[in-house]
């Protein structure tokens, strides 16, 4: 493989191609009007423009992008995450164009594109399951007698949903067929598939997902889990390797697990499989997601694998140069996802210019991100500046260093999400790790934040005012004591 395509912006294009410039591989970026300016298209080889900015005109057009690769001699495209990369039939077309898709094969993403398909599959190699119906429901008579039967309050998934999307909680059993029936014509018309079942509702679950590689000849492992629990609306916020509450046993089975999973649908590349867990830690398998996830760098930390080198390996064929045994966890890692967000205005986007954007260094931070000082916001697409990422020898130290890390990163000019990330990180129950997926509904006010010092006027005041006072503090003082505050500041550089 000599050059790939990107099939996607910010700092996951960005991200792709660090490793493929590690491994000599050259880049095309792809990218939209809003997106003219970005790193992303600044960074590769080569950069195409696809179209105006709304993503159905850009990074949707499949059929343009495998053009693209065919004129610029391309022979591999990496979509990323979402846009193209679980789209089967993009997957397919990429095979059929004579183009290497750096991901599974379009059966895999089928197969567990469809939570349905996906529970029969993983029945087969005894993947725990919630208790549930088996199948669409097709008569809300018998959808009751199992309700019954495994206990209130039961929840109500879309085959084709995923996510959390298409998901209701049925408290009583005088609801639930009125339920079924709008859950039905829901999902018609949200997915074009109105096929819903139904599983025991788990109240206060954690969200555990394991990392899965599989090779091209048979070669499947696991690398750990992600503890992914601190979400708000299904949508991640904070993520962290390894979780703060499984033992080395429990971790050995859920991995062993997600393997199976992996090797019910043939798949291929790097993957995840999610669990949810419930106060009694049984853990059940909720869904497949079959790409590179926004929280892989926490994986990256803790194992010193480049998962994109190793999808890059595995898309040419290579067999991977490790076995599980080989594959160890070497301290702590959290993960702070840092959004336009406003989390006094629930978390409402904020739009607007990176008039200041400094970001943080130091040992164990890495920071993954797709913008510069200046640049705007674009509002076609996710709201996500960068991934905050710190790494510790334990969890207390990769939090300390979080915390450090946020106070280090100077963002004027838009409201993050960065106030809630530290909020998070010094609450008692995040500290224990006693924590599931109602945190944030459970413990998060927005009067817990503290002063709102992201108010844009008076952070440029202050910048300012700092700027003013370190030139003053230069100036009326003779040459000598000028001199002395020269050396103790040289002095205090070299320790
Ligand atoms: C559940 C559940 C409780 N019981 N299934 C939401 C996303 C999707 N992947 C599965 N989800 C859930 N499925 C049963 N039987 C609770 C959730 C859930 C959840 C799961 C993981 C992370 C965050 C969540 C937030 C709300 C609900």
């Amino acid at each position: 493989m000599n050059k790939i395509l990107i099939a996607n912006r910010g700092e996951i294009a960005l991200r792709i191609m660090k490793s493929a410039k590690e491994m000599g591989i050259k880049t095309v970026a792809v990218y939209s009007e809003a997106d003219r300016n970005s790193p992303h298209v600044k960074y590769a080889d080569e950069a195409v423009l696809l179209g105006p900015p709304p993503s159905a005109q850009s990074y949707l057009l499949g059929d343009k992008i495998i053009e693209v690769c065919k004129t610029l001699g391309v022979d591999g495209i990496h979509p990323g995450y979402g846009f193209l990369s679980e789209n089967g039939e993009f997957a397919q077309a990429v095979e059929e164009a004579g183009i290497t898709f750096i991901g599974p094969k379009a059966h895999s993403m089928k197969v567990m594109g469809d939570k349905l398909s996906a529970k029969e599959a993983a029945k087969e190699f005894g993947i725990p399951l919630v208790p549930g119906t088996e199948g669409a429901i097709e008569d809300p008579k018998e959808a009751i007698a199992i309700s019954r039967e495994i206990g209130f309050p039961v929840l109500i998934k879309a085959s084709a949903g995923g996510g959390g999307k298409g998901m209701r909680i049925v408290e009583k059993e005088e609801e639930l067929e009125e339920q079924i029936h709008s859950a039905i014509s829901e999902a018609k018309s949200a997915f074009g598939n109105g096929a819903v079942f139904i599983e025991k509702y788990v109240s206060s679950p954690r969200h555990i997902e394991v990392q899965v590689l599989c090779d091209s000849h048979g070669n499947r492992v696991h690398l750990f889990e992600r503890e992914c629990s601190v979400q708000r609306r299904h949508q991640k916020v904070i993520e962290e390797a390894p979780s703060a509450i499984l033992s080395d046993e429990l971790r050995a089975e859920m991995g062993a697990k997600a393997v199976d999973v992996a090797r019910s649908c043939n798949y291929l590349g790097a993957g995840t499989v999610e669990f949810i867990m419930d106060e009694s830690h049984n853990f059940y398998f909720m869904e497949m997601n079959t790409r590179l996830q926004v929280e892989h760098p926490v994986t990256e930390m803790i194992t010193g694998v480049d998962l994109v080198k190793e999808q890059i390996k595995i898309a040419r064929g290579e067999a991977l140069s490790f076995k599980q045994e080989d594959l160890k966890i070497h301290g702590h890692s959290i993960e702070v996802r840092v959004y336009a967000e406003n989390a006094r205005e629930n978390f409402m986007p904020d739009i607007g210019k990176l008039r200041v954007y400094q970001r943080p260094h130091g040992v164990g931070v890495r920071v993954d991100d797709g913008f510069e000082e200046g640049m705007d916001i674009p509002i076609y697409y996710d709201p996500m500046i960068s991934k905050l990422v710190t790494y510790g020898k334990d969890r207390e130290e990769a939090r300390v260093r979080m915390l450090r890390a946020i106070e280090d990163y100077k963002i004027v000019g838009l409201h993050t999400t960065m106030e809630f990330a530290k909020f998070v990180m010094e609450h008692p129950a995040f500290i224990s790790g006693d924590f599931d997926t109602h945190f944030v509904n459970k413990h998060f006010k927005p009067e817990y934040l503290e002063a709102d010092v992201a108010e844009e006027g008076e952070q440029v005041a202050a910048l300012i005012s700092a700027y003013l006072l370190n030139q003053q503090s230069n100036k009326g003082i003779n040459p000598s004591e000028k001199q002395a505050k020269q050396n103790s500041k040289w002095k205090a550089n070299r320790l």
